[in-house]
């Protein structure tokens, strides 16, 4: 073996090893609503040498990278006897994207990807890409994966390379290591992306919120996050989809939004975290919003909080695709806290924790957005002139 190999190797594994190894820490303060964390808890460094390197010295002399790992983003996540598991959007140098595993004990910090990449089957139509997959244990004792497949659109004018037509991959697992693959979902839309199953049976149905939409980017006349229902899993088909939460003028979901991960089912109703997209002159900006949902009927918005929950700041706004936040995972535990995974500017993997409490406390709490600059300024002012009052009433 070279000297130059084994040095590089060596550094390489060392510097690898202490990035897993690196306690992350809570950013003071927070916002009371949920905790920031310092650093991402999975980049495209955490990519194992063995996905990119030949470890071979005869055949990589210089020990130099064979097949690159661009970034890691948009995980699916999910808890499994005590520990953390995300289901990571891993694209590779080639722009590809696939699957892969990684877990930890603490959930935010400590997360190492298994040895292989997930083996997703391909349907009779295999797809181009695969992403953001969302991952619910549902009622019926399997663990579902819904993604993103994505295939060019054969309609596309000649020359035209970009057109592509995304639809929901769905497949099932017992253990995230072995993936069966069932046919996609059939709905009456030209495009579904950030398709979601809904963790329990709705008059004895599966339940999925949808994205209907009539381009690959752009919501057309379509859009607003979608709801319907299927007989069957094996071979699902949505005939009707309603619209659950539409996209509005003026807000941060006027161009599109978006269910993220599968709701949490809390005492004041199902606890759901979107994206909502607007434009500007930089760009689409992507930030995560929350509301909640009837118990007994999971379409009907109970509770709408203006504004963002979470939205890009610091080195979240810079990445591939800047000015993004995405959020298609999170873990809520039986104690009651949660761990919100979400990826920024489609590069990296952070963490927020909080509680069902203070998630639930913000979205009954926090008011709806008004709509316009007055009643912005009306719905402010009452909140200082409150405040005064109790403060008045408390110095005495
Ligand atoms: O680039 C931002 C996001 O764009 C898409 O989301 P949506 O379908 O809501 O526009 C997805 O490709 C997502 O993966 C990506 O993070």
């Amino acid at each position: 073996m070279n000297a130059r190999f084994a040095e590089r190797k060596a550094a390489l594994t060392k510097k690898y090893e202490s990035l897993i190894a690196r306690p992350n820490e809570k950013i003071p303060f927070g916002n009371g609503i949920y905790d920031r964390y310092r650093y991402p808890v999975l980049t495209a460094e955490h990519a194992p040498l063995i996905w990119k390197y030949d470890f071979n010295p005869e055949t990589n002399p210089f020990f130099a990278e064979r097949i690159g790992v661009n970034c890691v983003f948009n995980p699916g996540a999910i808890e499994l006897n005590g520990k953390f598991y995300l289901v990571a959007r891993v694209e590779g140098a080639d722009r590809k994207s696939f699957f892969a595993v990684a877990e930890s004990e603490s959930g935010v910090d400590g997360f190492r990807f298994w040895d292989h990449p997930v083996v997703m089957p391909e349907t009779e139509e295999p797809d181009v890409n695969v992403y953001d997959m969302r991952l619910v244990k549902h009622e019926d004792g399997w663990i579902y994966g819904l993604f993103c497949t994505e295939r060019k659109d054969p309609n596309a004018p000649e020359g035209d390379l970009s057109s592509a037509i995304a639809q929901c991959g769905i497949a099932r697992t017992k253990d995230l290591a072995t993936w069966e693959r069932l046919p996609d979902l059939k709905t009456k839309s030209p495009q579904q992306r950030n398709v979601v199953l809904h963790p329990e049976f709705i008059d004895g149905k599966y339940a999925f919120y949808t994205r209907p939409q009539d381009g690959f980017i752009d919501a057309g006349s379509g859009g607003g996050i979608g709801w319907g229902l299927s007989e069957s899993i094996e071979h699902a088909v949505i005939d009707e989809e309603i619209i659950v939460d539409e996209r509005h003028y003026h807000t941060i979901k006027e161009v599109k939004n978006g269910q993220g991960p599968a709701p949490i089912r809390t005492d004041a109703g199902w606890l759901h975290i979107a994206h909502g997209v607007r434009n500007t002159a930089a760009g689409l900006r992507y930030v995560l919003y929350a509301f909640l949902t009837d118990l007994n009927e999971p379409h009907r918005i109970t509770h709408s909080p203006g504004g963002h929950l979470i939205a890009p700041v610091g080195e979240e706004r810079v990445g591939d695709v800047s000015n993004v936040v995405f959020c298609n995972g999170v873990i809520a535990r039986d104690n009651g806290d949660v761990y919100i995974y979400y990826a920024s500017s489609d590069t990296r993997i952070h963490v927020a924790t909080t509680t069902v409490d203070q998630l639930v406390d913000y979205a009954l709490h926090t008011p709806e957005d008004p709509l316009r600059s007055y009643a912005c300024v009306k719905q402010r002012i009452e909140l200082i002139n409150k405040n005064k009052r109790f403060e008045a009433a408390n110095d005495q």
